[in-house]
Protein backbone atom coordinates (compact mmCIF):
# COMPACT_ATOMS: atom_id res chain seq x y z
CA UNK A 1 0.00 0.00 0.00
CA UNK A 2 1.40 3.25 -0.41
CA UNK A 3 2.35 5.56 2.14
CA UNK A 4 -0.43 7.39 3.25
CA UNK A 5 0.21 11.50 2.13
CA UNK A 6 -2.68 13.12 4.51
CA UNK A 7 -3.66 13.33 7.95
CA UNK A 8 -6.92 11.20 6.93
CA UNK A 9 -5.62 9.26 4.87
CA UNK A 10 -2.59 8.27 7.79
CA UNK A 11 -6.07 7.87 9.80
CA UNK A 12 -7.79 5.51 7.39
CA UNK A 13 -4.90 3.01 7.65
CA UNK A 14 -4.17 3.00 10.99
CA UNK A 15 -8.02 1.93 11.41
CA UNK A 16 -7.63 -0.48 8.40
CA UNK A 17 -4.12 -2.06 10.08
CA UNK A 18 -6.59 -2.25 13.75
CA UNK A 19 -9.24 -4.06 11.95
CA UNK A 20 -7.42 -6.51 9.95
CA UNK A 21 -6.21 -8.24 13.05
CA UNK A 22 -10.22 -8.97 13.57
CA UNK A 23 -10.22 -10.67 10.03
CA UNK A 24 -11.92 -7.43 8.58
CA UNK A 25 -11.27 -5.26 5.32
CA UNK A 26 -12.81 -2.11 4.10
CA UNK A 27 -15.04 -2.84 0.76
CA UNK A 28 -14.54 0.59 -0.89
CA UNK A 29 -10.87 -0.45 -1.15
CA UNK A 30 -11.65 -3.35 -3.09
CA UNK A 31 -15.35 -2.85 -4.90
CA UNK A 32 -14.16 -1.80 -7.97
CA UNK A 33 -11.79 -4.88 -8.51
CA UNK A 34 -14.66 -6.94 -7.58
CA UNK A 35 -17.53 -6.05 -9.06
CA UNK A 36 -16.30 -5.22 -12.60
CA UNK A 37 -18.85 -3.31 -15.56
CA UNK A 38 -17.93 -6.83 -17.52
CA UNK A 39 -15.58 -10.00 -17.27
CA UNK A 40 -12.17 -9.05 -16.14
CA UNK A 41 -9.97 -12.52 -16.27
CA UNK A 42 -6.43 -13.63 -16.15
CA UNK A 43 -7.59 -16.39 -18.46
CA UNK A 44 -5.19 -15.77 -21.73
CA UNK A 45 -6.44 -16.52 -25.06
CA UNK A 46 -4.42 -19.79 -26.00
CA UNK A 47 -3.64 -22.95 -28.26
CA UNK A 48 -1.57 -26.20 -28.51
CA UNK A 49 -0.83 -27.89 -31.65
CA UNK A 50 -1.51 -31.43 -31.80
CA UNK A 51 1.83 -32.74 -33.17
CA UNK A 52 3.14 -30.72 -30.24
CA UNK A 53 0.83 -32.68 -27.70
CA UNK A 54 1.41 -35.85 -29.68
CA UNK A 55 5.00 -35.92 -29.54
CA UNK A 56 5.22 -35.07 -25.82
CA UNK A 57 2.50 -37.79 -24.96
CA UNK A 58 4.85 -40.30 -26.36
CA UNK A 59 7.73 -39.10 -24.17
CA UNK A 60 5.53 -39.89 -21.60
CA UNK A 61 4.63 -42.65 -22.78
CA UNK A 62 8.21 -44.22 -22.73
CA UNK A 63 8.22 -42.99 -18.81
CA UNK A 64 5.06 -44.01 -17.12
CA UNK A 65 2.47 -46.80 -17.67
CA UNK A 66 -1.21 -45.71 -17.78
CA UNK A 67 -1.85 -47.81 -15.11
CA UNK A 68 0.80 -46.33 -13.28
CA UNK A 69 0.10 -43.01 -13.53
CA UNK A 70 -3.69 -43.83 -13.50
CA UNK A 71 -4.43 -41.72 -16.09
CA UNK A 72 -1.79 -40.44 -18.46
CA UNK A 73 -2.63 -36.75 -19.27
CA UNK A 74 -0.87 -34.17 -20.25
CA UNK A 75 -2.79 -30.98 -18.16
CA UNK A 76 -3.64 -28.40 -20.71
CA UNK A 77 -2.29 -24.89 -19.16
CA UNK A 78 -3.62 -21.67 -19.55
CA UNK A 79 -0.97 -19.43 -19.73
CA UNK A 80 -2.99 -17.11 -17.21
CA UNK A 81 -3.44 -19.80 -14.72
CA UNK A 82 -0.09 -21.87 -14.42
CA UNK A 83 0.01 -24.07 -11.75
CA UNK A 84 -4.07 -24.33 -11.04
CA UNK A 85 -4.67 -27.42 -13.60
CA UNK A 86 -6.58 -24.74 -15.35
CA UNK A 87 -7.54 -24.32 -19.12
CA UNK A 88 -10.64 -21.44 -18.21
CA UNK A 89 -11.01 -20.15 -14.77
CA UNK A 90 -13.76 -22.76 -13.96
CA UNK A 91 -12.83 -25.64 -16.36
CA UNK A 92 -10.05 -28.24 -16.74
CA UNK A 93 -8.76 -30.07 -19.69
CA UNK A 94 -6.08 -32.46 -20.63
CA UNK A 95 -4.77 -34.81 -23.57
CA UNK A 96 -5.26 -38.68 -22.72
CA UNK A 97 -3.09 -41.17 -24.02
CA UNK A 98 -3.73 -45.23 -23.92
CA UNK A 99 -1.09 -47.46 -25.77
CA UNK A 100 -1.91 -50.77 -27.07
CA UNK A 101 -2.47 -53.30 -24.30
CA UNK A 102 -2.81 -51.02 -21.68
CA UNK A 103 -5.62 -49.95 -18.79
CA UNK A 104 -6.30 -47.01 -17.20
CA UNK A 105 -8.25 -48.46 -13.72
CA UNK A 106 -11.49 -48.20 -12.33
CA UNK A 107 -12.03 -45.31 -10.45
CA UNK A 108 -15.04 -42.53 -9.68
CA UNK A 109 -15.13 -38.80 -8.62
CA UNK A 110 -18.00 -35.95 -8.00
CA UNK A 111 -16.31 -34.03 -11.09
CA UNK A 112 -17.79 -34.78 -14.66
CA UNK A 113 -15.56 -35.30 -17.46
CA UNK A 114 -16.08 -34.82 -21.11
CA UNK A 115 -13.92 -37.45 -23.97
CA UNK A 116 -13.22 -35.74 -27.55
CA UNK A 117 -11.36 -38.55 -29.29
CA UNK A 118 -8.64 -36.84 -31.06
CA UNK A 119 -6.70 -39.97 -33.08
CA UNK A 120 -7.10 -43.75 -33.05
CA UNK A 121 -9.80 -45.75 -33.19
CA UNK A 122 -11.06 -49.64 -31.58
CA UNK A 123 -10.14 -48.69 -27.89
CA UNK A 124 -12.74 -48.16 -25.36
CA UNK A 125 -13.42 -46.68 -21.96
CA UNK A 126 -16.46 -48.32 -20.06
CA UNK A 127 -18.96 -46.39 -18.18
CA UNK A 128 -21.34 -48.09 -15.26
CA UNK A 129 -21.57 -51.37 -16.73
CA UNK A 130 -21.16 -50.54 -20.23
CA UNK A 131 -18.35 -50.56 -22.60
CA UNK A 132 -17.96 -48.27 -26.09
CA UNK A 133 -16.10 -48.33 -28.22
CA UNK A 134 -14.33 -45.03 -29.11
CA UNK A 135 -13.84 -43.72 -32.98
CA UNK A 136 -12.18 -40.11 -34.02
CA UNK A 137 -14.67 -37.45 -33.18
CA UNK A 138 -16.90 -39.36 -30.81
CA UNK A 139 -18.12 -37.58 -27.87
CA UNK A 140 -18.09 -39.71 -24.55
CA UNK A 141 -19.50 -38.70 -20.78
CA UNK A 142 -18.31 -39.45 -18.09
CA UNK A 143 -21.26 -38.74 -15.52
CA UNK A 144 -19.96 -37.70 -11.83
CA UNK A 145 -19.90 -40.38 -9.79
CA UNK A 146 -19.88 -43.19 -12.16
CA UNK A 147 -17.10 -45.82 -12.34
CA UNK A 148 -15.16 -45.59 -15.60
CA UNK A 149 -11.49 -47.33 -16.81
CA UNK A 150 -10.47 -47.21 -20.01
CA UNK A 151 -8.35 -49.66 -22.20
CA UNK A 152 -7.30 -50.31 -25.80
CA UNK A 153 -7.23 -53.46 -27.36
CA UNK A 154 -6.82 -51.66 -31.16
CA UNK A 155 -2.84 -52.08 -32.20
CA UNK A 156 -2.59 -48.32 -32.00
CA UNK A 157 -2.22 -45.86 -29.45
CA UNK A 158 -5.59 -43.29 -28.62
CA UNK A 159 -5.54 -40.03 -27.88
CA UNK A 160 -8.79 -37.55 -26.53
CA UNK A 161 -9.61 -34.31 -24.95
CA UNK A 162 -10.41 -34.87 -21.33
CA UNK A 163 -12.64 -32.09 -20.70
CA UNK A 164 -13.27 -31.75 -16.59
CA UNK A 165 -14.92 -29.39 -14.24
CA UNK A 166 -12.41 -30.05 -12.04
CA UNK A 167 -12.12 -26.47 -10.68
CA UNK A 168 -14.95 -25.67 -10.34
CA UNK A 169 -15.80 -28.31 -7.98
CA UNK A 170 -12.47 -27.67 -6.17
CA UNK A 171 -14.68 -24.32 -5.56
CA UNK A 172 -17.42 -25.68 -4.70
CA UNK A 173 -15.52 -27.92 -2.66
CA UNK A 174 -17.38 -31.22 -3.11
CA UNK A 175 -14.76 -33.38 -4.68
CA UNK A 176 -14.75 -36.84 -3.70
CA UNK A 177 -13.19 -39.79 -5.07
CA UNK A 178 -13.06 -43.76 -4.58
CA UNK A 179 -10.56 -46.56 -6.35
CA UNK A 180 -12.49 -49.46 -7.96
CA UNK A 181 -11.01 -53.19 -6.12
CA UNK A 182 -10.59 -53.95 -9.43
CA UNK A 183 -8.63 -52.62 -12.37
CA UNK A 184 -11.74 -52.84 -14.80
CA UNK A 185 -15.22 -52.88 -13.53
CA UNK A 186 -17.71 -55.79 -14.25
CA UNK A 187 -19.47 -55.01 -17.42
CA UNK A 188 -23.16 -55.69 -17.00
CA UNK A 189 -24.61 -54.50 -20.26
CA UNK A 190 -23.86 -55.49 -23.64
CA UNK A 191 -22.24 -52.59 -25.97
CA UNK A 192 -24.65 -50.29 -27.40
CA UNK A 193 -27.44 -51.06 -24.73
CA UNK A 194 -27.99 -46.97 -23.74
CA UNK A 195 -27.78 -45.99 -27.40
CA UNK A 196 -30.50 -48.42 -27.80
CA UNK A 197 -32.20 -47.34 -24.66
CA UNK A 198 -32.13 -43.47 -24.69
CA UNK A 199 -30.56 -42.66 -28.25
CA UNK A 200 -32.92 -44.07 -30.97
CA UNK A 201 -35.82 -41.21 -30.27
CA UNK A 202 -37.48 -43.99 -27.48
CA UNK A 203 -37.72 -44.19 -23.89
CA UNK A 204 -38.27 -47.57 -22.41
CA UNK A 205 -42.28 -46.83 -21.65
CA UNK A 206 -42.12 -46.37 -17.90
CA UNK A 207 -39.23 -44.13 -18.01
CA UNK A 208 -39.14 -41.14 -15.61
CA UNK A 209 -37.78 -38.04 -15.08
CA UNK A 210 -34.35 -36.47 -15.88
CA UNK A 211 -31.32 -36.42 -14.38
CA UNK A 212 -28.57 -33.66 -15.29
CA UNK A 213 -26.21 -36.21 -16.85
CA UNK A 214 -28.05 -37.67 -20.24
CA UNK A 215 -28.11 -41.57 -20.22
CA UNK A 216 -26.71 -41.52 -23.86
CA UNK A 217 -23.08 -41.64 -23.38
CA UNK A 218 -21.58 -41.43 -26.86
CA UNK A 219 -22.81 -39.65 -29.69
CA UNK A 220 -20.74 -41.06 -32.23
CA UNK A 221 -18.72 -38.87 -34.64
CA UNK A 222 -20.90 -40.36 -37.58
CA UNK A 223 -23.57 -39.51 -36.92
CA UNK A 224 -22.77 -35.81 -35.95
CA UNK A 225 -21.01 -35.55 -39.19
CA UNK A 226 -23.69 -37.08 -41.46
CA UNK A 227 -26.24 -34.72 -39.70
CA UNK A 228 -24.18 -31.82 -40.10
CA UNK A 229 -23.88 -32.86 -43.76
CA UNK A 230 -27.46 -33.19 -44.47
CA UNK A 231 -28.27 -29.84 -42.80
CA UNK A 232 -25.67 -28.08 -44.78
CA UNK A 233 -28.26 -28.00 -47.54
CA UNK A 234 -30.68 -25.75 -46.25
CA UNK A 235 -27.34 -23.50 -46.10
CA UNK A 236 -29.34 -21.47 -43.46
CA UNK A 237 -25.39 -20.08 -41.97
CA UNK A 238 -25.52 -18.28 -38.61
CA UNK A 239 -23.14 -15.21 -39.20
CA UNK A 240 -21.33 -15.78 -35.76
CA UNK A 241 -21.22 -19.59 -36.18
CA UNK A 242 -22.10 -20.95 -39.15
CA UNK A 243 -24.41 -23.95 -38.65
CA UNK A 244 -23.62 -25.16 -34.65
CA UNK A 245 -25.28 -27.67 -33.06
CA UNK A 246 -25.60 -28.48 -29.21
CA UNK A 247 -25.15 -31.86 -27.81
CA UNK A 248 -28.50 -32.73 -25.69
CA UNK A 249 -29.66 -35.37 -23.20
CA UNK A 250 -32.29 -36.42 -25.00
CA UNK A 251 -34.53 -36.79 -21.64
CA UNK A 252 -34.51 -33.00 -20.74
CA UNK A 253 -33.68 -31.21 -23.89
CA UNK A 254 -31.38 -29.75 -21.55
CA UNK A 255 -27.61 -29.75 -22.21
CA UNK A 256 -25.59 -33.40 -22.61
CA UNK A 257 -23.88 -32.26 -19.19
CA UNK A 258 -24.89 -30.38 -16.27
CA UNK A 259 -21.65 -28.60 -15.94
CA UNK A 260 -20.46 -28.55 -19.31
CA UNK A 261 -22.24 -27.48 -22.47
CA UNK A 262 -20.46 -29.34 -25.73
CA UNK A 263 -21.18 -27.82 -29.19
CA UNK A 264 -20.41 -28.93 -32.43
CA UNK A 265 -20.33 -27.10 -35.95
CA UNK A 266 -19.61 -27.12 -39.75
CA UNK A 267 -17.64 -24.09 -40.98
CA UNK A 268 -17.36 -24.59 -44.96
CA UNK A 269 -14.36 -23.64 -47.09
CA UNK A 270 -14.06 -19.77 -47.33
CA UNK A 271 -16.60 -19.16 -44.17
CA UNK A 272 -15.48 -16.25 -42.15
CA UNK A 273 -17.77 -15.82 -38.69
CA UNK A 274 -18.88 -12.43 -37.60
CA UNK A 275 -17.37 -10.92 -34.37
CA UNK A 276 -18.79 -12.91 -31.34
CA UNK A 277 -18.46 -12.52 -27.45
CA UNK A 278 -20.11 -14.42 -24.96
CA UNK A 279 -19.50 -15.29 -21.32
CA UNK A 280 -18.81 -19.03 -21.31
CA UNK A 281 -15.20 -18.78 -21.77
CA UNK A 282 -14.39 -21.88 -24.29
CA UNK A 283 -12.36 -24.66 -25.64
CA UNK A 284 -12.08 -25.47 -29.27
CA UNK A 285 -11.16 -28.51 -30.59
CA UNK A 286 -11.24 -29.10 -34.59
CA UNK A 287 -11.63 -32.24 -35.69
CA UNK A 288 -11.72 -31.48 -39.52
CA UNK A 289 -10.63 -28.78 -41.81
CA UNK A 290 -7.70 -26.22 -40.94
CA UNK A 291 -8.42 -22.24 -40.82
CA UNK A 292 -8.02 -19.14 -37.86
CA UNK A 293 -9.56 -17.72 -35.36
CA UNK A 294 -8.71 -14.48 -34.27
CA UNK A 295 -9.26 -14.13 -30.47
CA UNK A 296 -9.51 -10.55 -28.50
CA UNK A 297 -7.36 -7.76 -30.68
CA UNK A 298 -4.61 -9.61 -32.10
CA UNK A 299 -4.25 -13.04 -31.13
CA UNK A 300 -4.24 -15.30 -34.44
CA UNK A 301 -4.43 -19.09 -33.76
CA UNK A 302 -3.70 -21.10 -37.70
CA UNK A 303 -5.11 -24.13 -36.35
CA UNK A 304 -5.87 -27.55 -38.13
CA UNK A 305 -7.51 -31.04 -36.96
CA UNK A 306 -6.69 -31.92 -33.73
CA UNK A 307 -5.67 -28.79 -32.45
CA UNK A 308 -6.88 -26.84 -29.34
CA UNK A 309 -7.49 -23.62 -28.31
CA UNK A 310 -8.99 -21.48 -25.65
CA UNK A 311 -11.40 -18.17 -25.92
CA UNK A 312 -11.64 -16.33 -22.43
CA UNK A 313 -15.00 -14.88 -21.11
CA UNK A 314 -16.11 -11.74 -23.29
CA UNK A 315 -13.49 -11.72 -25.58
CA UNK A 316 -14.24 -11.21 -29.03
CA UNK A 317 -13.74 -14.17 -31.58
CA UNK A 318 -13.83 -14.92 -35.33
CA UNK A 319 -13.60 -18.22 -37.45
CA UNK A 320 -12.12 -18.39 -40.77
CA UNK A 321 -12.31 -21.70 -42.71
CA UNK A 322 -9.86 -22.43 -45.30
CA UNK A 323 -11.21 -25.58 -45.85
CA UNK A 324 -14.53 -27.34 -44.63
CA UNK A 325 -13.67 -27.60 -41.05
CA UNK A 326 -15.99 -29.11 -38.04
CA UNK A 327 -15.28 -27.78 -34.90
CA UNK A 328 -16.10 -29.10 -31.09
CA UNK A 329 -16.47 -26.91 -28.47
CA UNK A 330 -17.34 -27.05 -24.34
CA UNK A 331 -17.82 -24.30 -21.76
CA UNK A 332 -19.70 -23.96 -18.74
CA UNK A 333 -22.69 -22.39 -20.73
CA UNK A 334 -25.28 -24.55 -18.58
CA UNK A 335 -24.03 -23.29 -15.54
CA UNK A 336 -24.38 -19.80 -16.25
CA UNK A 337 -27.52 -20.43 -17.50
CA UNK A 338 -28.77 -22.18 -14.76
CA UNK A 339 -27.76 -19.41 -12.57
CA UNK A 340 -29.18 -16.65 -15.14
CA UNK A 341 -25.52 -15.39 -15.99
CA UNK A 342 -25.33 -16.34 -19.38
CA UNK A 343 -24.93 -13.42 -21.65
CA UNK A 344 -23.81 -13.08 -25.51
CA UNK A 345 -22.95 -10.06 -27.87
CA UNK A 346 -23.31 -10.78 -31.63
CA UNK A 347 -22.70 -8.21 -32.71
CA UNK A 348 -26.09 -7.22 -33.66
CA UNK A 349 -25.28 -10.38 -36.89
O1 LIG B 1 -10.08 -40.32 -17.23
O2 LIG B 1 -10.88 -40.41 -15.22
O3 LIG B 1 -7.88 -35.91 -17.54
O4 LIG B 1 -10.05 -38.75 -13.45
C1 LIG B 1 -8.35 -36.11 -15.24
C2 LIG B 1 -8.91 -36.83 -14.21
C3 LIG B 1 -9.01 -37.81 -16.77
C4 LIG B 1 -10.22 -39.83 -16.09
C5 LIG B 1 -8.40 -36.61 -16.51
C6 LIG B 1 -9.52 -38.05 -14.46
C7 LIG B 1 -9.57 -38.54 -15.76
Amino acid sequence: MAEPVTAQEAERHAFYDRISTQNLTPLWLSLANLVTPEPISPCQPASWRFSDIRAAMMEAGGLISAKEAERRVLVLENPGLRGQSKITTDLYAGVQMVLPGEIAPAHRHTQSALRFVLEGQGAHTSVNGERTIMHEGDFIITPPWAWHDHGNHSPDPIFWLDGLDIPLVQFLDASFMEHHKDDEQPLTRPTGDADARYGANLLPVDHKGGGGTSPVFNYPYARTRDALERLRKAREWDPCHGLKMRYTNPITGNHAMATMGTFVQLLPRGFATTKYRSSDATVFAPIEGRGRSIIGDDFVVEWQKRDIFVVPSWKHVRHEAAEDAVLFSFSDRPVQEALHLFREDRGNA
